[in-house]
């Protein structure tokens, strides 16, 4: 049984994670239009992934017999000067969600849920993964600079991740 503060927390985490998916799949969207076919296909499937955070959610709070309410989901930003700016709002929107989930994660300590408190750390470790990710492509981006040769190649690295499959949703780790 989660408590009414719990449920509201992950109501709004579930609001976040499909925010993140939207604003992958805007990325995803201007990537093709500017013929990053190997980056679009990464952002489709970060945009994928990032649905599957927000359905793993949900479940947990179904198994949990909490109130669930599908919520509305912030509109994502289409606007991108470069290629380099898709990265820094992937970085922001990363950061955004891990200060989110540590912020959860103390909830759940102060509320004596330890059943959440586990559940958590899932997403503890995967915004890790994640942050690393994007910081690693941006140091990449930094030593490339403008060079398209340098983008083209970056971009051919992105579609072999975009290859891996994205696990389905189960709240249970
Ligand atoms: Fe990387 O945002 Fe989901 O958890």
């Amino acid at each position: 049984m989660l408590s009414p503060k719990v449920s509201a927390a992950l109501a709004e985490q579930v609001a976040l994670e499909g925010h993140a998916s939207a604003q992958y799949l805007a990325i995803a969207c201007w990537m093709t239009q500017q013929g990053f076919s190997g980056s679009s296909a990464f952002f489709f499937r970060q945009s994928d992934e990032e649905r599957m955070h927000m359905l793993k959610i949900i479940h947990y709070m179904l198994d949990q017999d909490a109130p669930v309410a599908v919520p509305a989901i912030e509109k994502p930003s289409g606007e991108f000067q470069s290629y380099h700016d898709c990265f820094q709002s992937v970085l922001a929107s990363e950061q955004r969600v891990t200060r989110s989930i540590h912020e959860l994660v103390g909830l759940a300590m102060e509320e004596k849920d330890y059943a959440t408190h586990h559940f958590l750390q899932w997403y503890v470790g995967e915004q890790i993964e994640e942050e690393k990710q994007v910081k690693d492509i941006m140091d990449k981006l930094r030593i490339i600079g403008s060079d398209g040769s340098g983008l083209y190649l970056l971009d051919r690295e992105l579609a072999t991740l975009a290859a891996a499959p994205v696990a389905p949703p189960t709240a249970a780790e």
